[in-house]
């Protein structure tokens, strides 16, 4: 139950819908859906699924859907397919963020069965956020939502509808204060302008800040997330941003994470906290530039579970696939307290020619790579951070 002492068991639900692993982005489009049916064919192969309840979802209303989209966006989104798109011009122009999956290098194409797409991962979110919310599990989990750019009238960054936001607006007709907490590699800007200046929502995001072996203002998207940015009205100070330079390391990340996350637990009170697991931020991401393991991202997991409040978890992104496998599989096994337990040794499951790099161990190698986070910058940031957090006291 939720007052059991850490360390103990959690009652945790997973949500899976195999629905999502065939969606497509395109042939070199970054983002691969199919990594998440890897992550549950792992899960399902280490016996995980035992001890959780799996259900499957149904996809998202149009009706709940509608509750964080615009009338003009959620319309157009409900009717785009590629030959919708391709015949209304009129109409193209005014979406900029979206375009046709031919075009080169677009970050949200118009592909091939998108509402379905969108509705199957913000059902899965919206679900998990359910459970919670009735008192029917600890901890749930959706590893295929995750969506932190979405914004209310435009898709951005591979993301086309923010299940987070749907998921946070659930959770608030249950708990009083909710807590958001994004460890993607990027800034989670879109899940940051929904509740900016909502008091009821706290956000909190560590993020990649700038490029490696270039200037400090070179370009990593979003290119927001300054830790001077702290919300605004009732919301003001209950945004808290963590600016970092690649190279992060688990050390750095862990002396930051952990004092930050102390202070915000204590002093926000949150009634149910929701952690978005983007696992770009791991060594050797194809778009990130930190170093962390598996074991040093799956700590954040394990740091927030401690404090015994409903948690929920999300995916996010994720770009070499088998290391994002690997991730959010020992990362169930946290959620059950049972990542003492699973073998190093990846199971022969049908999906295991994926971990033909990593030698077939679930923790791969990270190399000893260099940091830009200097300790001054370390402290620097550190000091910032809980400024900030110091002043919801006032
Ligand atoms: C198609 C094919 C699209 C190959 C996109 C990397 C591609 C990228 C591609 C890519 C890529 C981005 C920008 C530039 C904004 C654009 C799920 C000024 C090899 C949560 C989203 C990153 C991260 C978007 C999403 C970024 C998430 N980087 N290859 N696109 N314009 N877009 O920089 O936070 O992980 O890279
Ligand atoms: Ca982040
Ligand atoms: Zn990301």
């Amino acid at each position: 139950s939720p007052s059991c002492p850490d360390g103990s068991k959690r009652r945790v639900c997973y949500y899976y819908d195999a629905g999502i692993a065939n969606v497509d982005y395109g042939a070199h489009h970054v983002m691969v859906p199919r990594r998440v049916a890897m992550t549950h064919g792992l899960v399902a192969s280490y016996g995980l699924l035992r001890d959780m309840e799996l259900l499957r979802t149904r996809p998202a209303t149009q009706d709940e859907i509608a509750y964080i989209l615009t009338d003009d966006y959620l319309r157009l989104l409900r009717d785009l397919t590629p030959d919708t798109y391709r015949a209304d011009s009129a109409r193209r122009h005014k979406i900029g963020a979206l375009s046709l999956s031919g075009d080169e290098r677009n970050d949200n194409p118009v592909i091939d069965g998108l509402w379905d797409y969108c509705a199957r991962y913000a059902g899965g979110s919206l679900a998990a956020a359910r459970a919670l919310g009735t008192g029917t599990s600890d901890i749930a989990i959706n590893w295929s939502g995750g969506m932190h750019h979405a914004c209310s009238g435009e898709a951005s960054g591979f993301c086309y509808v923010n299940d987070i936001a749907l998921a946070l607006t659930e959770l608030l007709a249950t708990f009083p204060r909710v807590l958001y907490v994004d460890i993607d590699v990027h800034h989670g800007d879109g899940v940051e302008k929904y509740f900016a200046s909502d008091g009821k929502v706290m956000t909190v995001s560590f993020h990649q800040f700038g490029r490696a072996g270039k200037g400090d203002d070179t370009f990593f998207f979003p290119g927001t997330g300054n830790a001077k940015d702290v919300g605004e009205g009732e919301g003001k100070y209950r945004t808290l941003n963590v600016p970092m330079k690649a190279g992060m390391d688990d050390t750095g990340y862990k002396e930051l994470f952990v004092p930050i996350m102390r202070e915000v637990m204590e002093v926000f009170r949150p009634d149910a906290v929701v952690l978005q697991c983007g696992a770009d931020s791991l060594s050797g991401d194809r778009l990130g530039e930190f170093n962390l393991s598996i074991r040093g991202h799956a700590e954040c997991v394990a740091y927030l579970r401690s404090f015994n409040v409903p948690l929920l978890l999300l995916g996010g992104g994720g770009y070499t696939i088998n290391h994002v496998a690997s991730c959010w599989c020992y990362e169930t096994a946290v959620a059950l307290g049972k990542e003492k337990e699973i073998p190093d040794d990846i199971p022969h499951h049908g999906y295991e020619h994926y971990y033909k790099d990593q030698g077939y161990k679930l923790h791969y190698a990270v190399p000893k790579a260099g940091t830009k986070n200097t300790k001054d910058h370390m402290d620097n940031i550190r000091k910032e951070a809980l400024k900030n957090v110091e002043k919801l006291h006032e």
